[in-house]
């Protein structure tokens, strides 16, 4: 067996959903789009994205000597539903259950050591949404699925509920065959966006996002007058109407399991929710992000706009 597939083949022993190998370099047209992205000011108040902006664009800034990227994916589907009590906020399906950034963290650190044992001459380094490497677009070229038009990588295997992964490598790999893209003449998604924050195919204007708004936006929504549907953190509607996720496969983790209250909310329970169920609800738990601020902040917008 080649280095190449051996080191494929521990990846979905250790438990991920899919495994591709592909170059580090990233192609001119890549480039372009991404600083097209920063000029319309997509990115928001994500300053720290555009900080980044050389490493980004070339993974040799990271680690010098980098030759490849080891991408993975890992399913978090479990079978649970939103609610449509109005009463209640929705919590996006990613953030039900233990911070992904955990679980995967501690999956990759465990291949970095077998591939360390099959080439101790390499160094590695493992990203998961944890630093400046475009994951999407190398997850893409390395065959792992398709940029969708809503942006998310979608798998022919898992749909989108997938999370990405890497692990940077000086090591010179075979790489895989891009995916090409499944999504033919479907606009769903963007039909389907209450914002219309996917302004053009294969395009996602943040400050229109209510995956952005929710999370990432840090000030109180002034000026802002969107409907949120009810999305109290994050937002999966541009997923949900996927054709491509349709038939879902539970996920292995049961770190994904969501926990309990944490799909539907009450609303006014968030509201006066005090610090120490808070911490105790959201221990080790994407929602963290918010800060317990952040998430009245958004149960109170939804209150008010209903
Ligand atoms: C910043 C960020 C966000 C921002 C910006 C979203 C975005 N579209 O990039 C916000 C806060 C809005 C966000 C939201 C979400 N995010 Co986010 N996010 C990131 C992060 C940190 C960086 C992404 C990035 O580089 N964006 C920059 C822009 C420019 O990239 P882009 O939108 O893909 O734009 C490219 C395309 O437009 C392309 N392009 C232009 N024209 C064309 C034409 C064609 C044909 C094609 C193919 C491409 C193309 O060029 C651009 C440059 O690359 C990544 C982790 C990482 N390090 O990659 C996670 C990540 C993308 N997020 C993730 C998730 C889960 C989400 C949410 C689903 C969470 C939720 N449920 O609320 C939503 C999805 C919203 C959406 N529709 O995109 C996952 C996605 C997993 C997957 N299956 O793809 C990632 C990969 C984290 C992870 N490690 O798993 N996110
Ligand atoms: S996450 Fe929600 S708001 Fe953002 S692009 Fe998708 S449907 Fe639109
Ligand atoms: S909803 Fe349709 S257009 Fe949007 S990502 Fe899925 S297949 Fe592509």
């Amino acid at each position: 067996m080649t280095l190449s597939n051996k080191i494929k083949s521990i990846a979905l022993d250790i438990g991920f959903s899919k495994v591709g190998i592909t170059s580090a370099n990233i192609d001119e047209n890549e480039i372009q789009n991404l600083n097209e992205w920063f000029n319309k000011k997509y990115d928001a108040s994500m300053s720290w994205m555009h900080k980044s902006f050389e490493k980004r664009i070339d993974p040799k800034k990271i680690l010098p000597n980098v030759k490849s990227i080891i991408c993975v994916a890992l399913n978090y589907y479990t079978n649970f539903e939103h609610s449509t009590d109005l009463k209640a906020g929705k919590i996006s399906r990613y953030a039900w259950g233990t911070d992904y950034h955990l679980v995967m963290e501690k999956m990759l650190k465990k291949f970095k050591i077998e591939i360390e044992k099959l080439a101790p001459e390499s160094k590695n380094k493992i990203y998961v949404d944890t630093g400046p490497v475009m994951e999407k677009y190398f997850s893409q070229k390395s065959g792992i699925g398709w940029r969708g038009k809503h942006t998310n990588v979608i798998s022919k295997d898992f749909g989108s509920w997938i999370f990405l992964g890497e692990i940077l490598t000086t090591l010179d790999l075979d790489y895989n065959a891009p995916m090409e893209d499944f999504c033919g003449t479907c606009t769903a998604c963007l039909d389907a966006c209450p914002t219309n924050a996917i302004v053009e195919p294969y395009l996602v204007d943040s400050n229109k996002c209510i995956s952005y708004l929710t999370i990432e936006h840090k000030d109180e929504f002034k000026n802002i007058n969107y409907d949120f549907k009810n999305w109290v953190y994050g937002c999966d509607i541009c997923q949900d109407v996927c054709p491509w996720n349709s038939n879902q496969r539970e996920s292995i983790i049961n770190d994904f399991m969501p926990r309990t209250d944490n799909i539907n909310p009450q609303l006014e329970k968030i509201i006066e929710m005090d610090s120490e169920t808070f911490k105790k609800q959201f221990n080790k738990s994407p929602i963290k992000r918010t800060k317990i601020s952040g998430l009245k902040r958004n149960a109170k917008y939804i209150v008010l706009s209903n």
